[in-house]
């Protein structure tokens, strides 16, 4: 094979941008796979670089610390950590995991574009763009919304409505507002340097269009045809804006990098971070022609891995360009688009925490259920199906069988495998079979495959058991019982390394149960990877059943969510009818204190009260029984409609009304004043 050639790989997971923490789409369009392969590439022995870190410039994280009030580096410090806690938890096995903020990328990415810019690959451009004058900014396109020139929707933003989905530039929003000082921005001019992709279109296409076809996934290859044949034009590397890494050249005052041009230059930053660390050199992993790149991203990254990237490594004429570029599709939650803005996810900093001790569970459902050639769904009931029928009952359940046996048998130690009769040879065919049919899915990036077959394995161990039936047979012939759970114990061996990528937690308390030290991928296959005599741990289960209460409590957590979003959306109540200001003026609402409350018999809605009005002390009855107790009510300072007509209610007159606000779900809020006043103070 030629692949064997290759030892050096820079595999790279998109830059996640630190305005928000990580969740289940991320994961399984990028980071589980990812980590499966840098995993794999090191079993087999090859030199890997994984390569992560925060994408901390650009306007989503502006925008984010805009609306929390907060500073942009508040904003990227908070998620920078969030993120990697959860990575390094939940088993990523990143080399490095920098961030774009960091004064290695500043330099890296300034360098990398004065060369382009000094050799002439970029071409200067005035171009006229949409000016906040009250804060006297330029503003990106997500700062400028207005009314979609398409479908009507008035809260388009600059690059796209969110309603029919066009893309857009800012100039095409009828009525365009500044979402920063709410005025109508003025066109103002600018000047930009623009990356002229038109001049690498035929490059591209023989790289991409002729070269690639066979093995990029054709989901990406797709996209980039399409791209390539339309026609390429040029794009600005440059923004007006305060955040990001600095123009480093003269006259660009004000003007940062656009952060599309920054991030992927992150990666060779990051690999630098790295590299000094552990006393490395960085330059093999991005400049020696032996190294093969492998970018992780998803779908909607494609463009800048396949297209931009690759440009821009070209213009700049000192690297390598990525061997592949495994985009996934995207992963739908219950249904629906995960959606960060509509909290519609599963957190992994949240799923840690709620089920500790199972990062494998959620590796194994993302990865046998991963986007890789269409969108797919995650539901809770797919996932604990997965972790009670495929983790328990084939994977756990082989284990814990072959390992009480040889405890119940033997002592816990190897027995020797005597003459192996069809049904063995069959199983150890297989056996030395599926390595390799594991290695060629994951290098042609079909993970999901390539796990179905590490998990075939497991059944073929199980079926095994079942069929020779040692628990029966050890009263009749002990000696043959010794070669089937050999067999059986040498399964689980290779299943210690064939798992290692996909649920690297597994694996290793699988080689602690073994007593095993790590093994390499070029051992997988062997059917003597546990000796004879060798002393092996007590049973302990790898999985444990998940019960539908933690399940429940998930979809629970979920339609809450939904339903505080339905929430949001429902309007308001239309609107009464015009009255005068006598017909205010006549109201008398007053603020008093209520002294007395108790349950109405017989009544489930209604409470009784005495309140203090200022103007006398009286009884009132209001239907609040269901959303408050009486004894949490007295002492409260309220507001009370003095001189509404009285009336018997359950046969006890009632003297006015208590106001409270109705919330759209139901609930009520008590009016009360911003301030204690005195009682009688009247409102109006
Ligand atoms: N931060 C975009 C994203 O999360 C971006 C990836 C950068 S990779 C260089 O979709
Ligand atoms: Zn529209």
């Amino acid at each position: 094979m030629a692949e064997k050639k290759i030892k050096r790989y820079t595999v790279t997971a998109a830059l996640p941008y630190a305005n928000g923490p990580v969740h289940i789409g991320h994961l399984s369009g990028v980071y589980v796979p990812a980590d499966i392969y840098a995993r794999y590439q090191r079993s087999k022995g090859n030199e890997v670089g994984f390569i992560c870190g925060s994408d901390e410039h650009g306007v989503p994280i502006t925008i984010r610390a805009r609306k929390e009030g907060v500073s942009p580096q508040e904003i990227v410090d908070k998620y920078h950590a969030i993120i990697k806690d959860s990575f390094q938890k939940f088993g990523i096995s990143l080399d490095v995991y920098s961030r774009t903020s960091s004064d290695t990328h500043r330099d890296t990415a300034s360098a990398f574009f004065k060369k382009m810019y000094e050799e002439g690959k970029f071409v200067e451009k005035t171009s006229e763009q949409y000016f906040d004058e009250a804060n006297q900014q330029f503003l990106a396109d997500r700062y400028i919304k207005g009314t979609c020139p398409k479908c009507g929707y008035e809260e388009a933003y600059g690059d796209q409505c969110e309603a029919c989905g066009t893309s857009l530039s800012p100039t095409d929003l009828i009525h365009p507002k500044s979402t920063i000082s709410g005025e109508k921005p003025v066109l103002k001019e600018t000047k930009h340097w623009y990356l002229p992709l038109n001049d690498y279109n035929e490059w591209l296409s023989e790289w991409i269009i002729d070269g690639h076809k066979e093995d990029w996934k054709s989901n990406v290859y797709g996209q980039c045809k399409s791209w390539i044949d339309s026609g390429l034009q040029p794009r600005a590397v440059t923004r007006d804006l305060n955040w990001g890494v600095p123009v480093p050249v003269d006259g660009a005052e004000g003007k940062v990098l656009y952060v599309w041009f920054d991030a992927p230059i992150g990666y060779i930053s990051a690999t630098k971070d790295w590299a000094k660390s552990n006393g490395k050199d960085w330059k093999p992993y991005w400049q020696s022609p032996d190294t093969k790149l492998v970018h992780f991203i998803g779908k909607d990254n494609i463009v800048f891995h396949c297209i931009i990237f690759p440009a821009m490594l070209k213009g700049h004429g000192d690297y390598i360009l990525p061997d592949n570029v495994p985009a996934n599709e995207f992963l739908n939650l219950e249904g629906n688009k995960i959606s960060t803005s509509r909290n519609w996810a599963v957190w992994l900093h949240e799923y840690l925490e709620d089920f500790p001790g199972k990062e494998d569970v959620l590796r194994y459902t993302l990865c046998a259920n991963a986007p890789e050639t269409k969108d797919n769904d995650f539901t809770w009931k797919d996932f604990q199906a997965r972790n009670n029928s495929e983790l328990v009952a084939i994977l756990g359940n082989f284990v814990n069988r072959a390992i009480v046996l040889t405890h119940k048998y033997y002592d816990g130690k190897i027995p020797s495998a005597g003459k192996f009769e069809a049904i063995d040879q069959e199983v150890i065919d297989r056996l030395k079979a599926i390595p390799n049919e594991v290695s060629k899915s994951i290098e042609a990036y079909r993970f999901r495959e390539a796990l179905g077959n590490m998990m075939e394995l497991a059944r073929i161990g199980n079926k095994y058991l079942a069929d020779t039936e040692p628990w029966k047979l050890i009263k009749t012939d002990a000696e043959r019982v010794k070669t089937i759970m050999n067999t059986a114990l040498q399964i689980c061996a290779n299943l210690s390394i064939l798992a290692e990528p996909f649920i690297p937690f597994t694996a290793e308390k699988l080689r602690k149960l073994l007593n095993l030290n790590k093994l390499h991928w070029e051992n997988a296959g062997g059917n003597d990877l546990l000796k004879e005599n060798h002393s092996i741990k007590k049973a302990e289960l790898l999985f444990e059943k998940i019960e539908d209460e933690a399940i429940n409590q998930q979809i629970n957590k979920l339609m809450e969510t939904k339903a505080a979003n339905e929430l949001a959306q429902k309007p308001a109540i239309p609107q009464k009818e015009e009255i005068s200001f006598d017909d205010f003026m006549n109201m008398d609402i007053r603020t008093a204190t209520i002294l007395e409350a108790e349950k109405v018999k017989k009544s489930k809605k209604l409470l009784k009260f005495l309140v203090d009005t200022g103007i006398d002390k009286r009884t009132i009855v209001s239907g609040i029984a269901e959303h408050y107790k009486p004894e949490d009510l007295v002492g409260k300072q309220i507001t009370v409609l003095v001189n509404l007509a009285p009336r018997k209610i359950m046969g006890i007159e009632s003297q006015g009304m208590i106001l409270s606000a109705e919330d759209k779900d139901g609930s009520l809020a008590l009016m009360q004043t911003e301030k204690l006043v005195s009682n009688g103070s009247q409102v109006g």
